[in-house]
């Protein structure tokens, strides 16, 4: 099993295909990595104190040229997270759109990275980029891992119901078979003590999802979150529960945390160096990626 990733790099810490990679080689996979920024570390740790580049679009199309004239169908999956600038999602579109034309068996994960909460961390002219590479036939994503801000910014309205919330899915299931919503507006709920997340396929009602929150701040999680989602969509193509595999990765995701948390175990503050003690603890959790302990997420509406 081989998977291209095109994410960020980042020297120290676990976000991007460095959150990515570790996880997905302890379940079998040869991971390569396009890197869209080579940061020392993450942005969580103030923007003072990040050094270091974002791969231009022109050099990202350069790589994933000669990627895919060399390995011209070698990967069982594609993945995508965070590309700060239009024109790199733009290049990995088109990319990635013509390696799954020709490679129709090819799964094709795309994490529509661009904010949380009302806030966006990517620049404005990303959000019609991934319109495109979301409304348009034939581009030939399957899953999409958007959390609810990244739905409502696609959309372009806001979800205030869970009645509104099935017909965006509705609209959006036009040409994204698969959609799995990271996280929803608690709101929805009147519950600040868990996470909501929610599984959508084409033509079926949505599944709620429902974990505790831990109170503390993490980054890399959707990153680990959509790898591993990758590697459990992949291994049951032939026969997909998708509830299953989404409720298996939350139970990994939420034993990483918990391990995580454990080591920080006052919290942390975002936006300092004090985020160092919140890195995912990878190594530490590398028994846990083929899933064992299989807790039931499923909330019933
Ligand atoms: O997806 C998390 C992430 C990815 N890439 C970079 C980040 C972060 C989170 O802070 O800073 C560069």
């Amino acid at each position: 099993m081989r998977l291209l990733a095109t994410q960020s790099h980042v020297v120290h810490g676990y976000v991007g295909n460095k959150a990515a990679t570790f996880p997905l080689q302890c379940l079998g996979w040869d991971v390569d990595c396009c890197n869209t920024v080579q940061f020392s570390n993450h942005t969580g740790y103030g923007l003072d104190n990040v050094k270091g580049d974002a791969t231009t679009g022109t050099q990202l199309d350069q790589l994933l040229m000669g990627v895919f004239k060399n390995f011209p169908h070698e990967y069982c999956a594609l993945l995508s997270g965070y590309l700060p600038h239009a024109e790199a999602v733009r290049r990995m579109g088109d990319r990635y759109g013509q390696y799954k034309s020709a490679n129709p068996e090819t799964l094709w994960l795309m994490d529509p990275v661009m904010g949380d909460e009302g806030q966006l961390y990517v620049s404005e002219d990303v959000v019609p980029e991934y319109k495109h590479l979301v409304f348009n036939p034939n581009v030939g994503v399957d899953i999409i891992t958007p959390n609810q801000f990244e739905l409502e910014v696609l959309h372009g309205s806001a979800v205030t119901t869970l009645q509104e919330l099935k017909e965006t899915l509705s609209v959006m299931h036009e040409h994204i078979p698969i959609i799995v919503l990271t996280s929803l507006d608690a709101r929805l709920f009147q519950d600040p003590h868990h996470i909501y997340c929610a599984a959508s396929q084409k033509d079926e009602p949505p599944v709620i999802l429902k974990v505790p929150l831990i109170d503390s701040y993490f980054t890399g999680v959707g990153d680990i979150f959509s790898a591993l989602l990758m590697d459990r969509i992949y291994r049951n193509r032939a026969d997909l529960n998708l509830v299953s595999c989404v409720n298996d990765v939350l139970n990994i995701v939420q034993t990483v945390l918990k391990v995580t948390h454990k080591f920080s175990p006052r919290g942390v503050s975002m936006g300092s160096q004090l985020m160092k003690d919140s890195e995912l603890r990878l190594i530490e959790c590398r028994d846990l990626y083929a899933g064992n302990e299989v807790i039931d997420f499923t909330y019933k509406t």
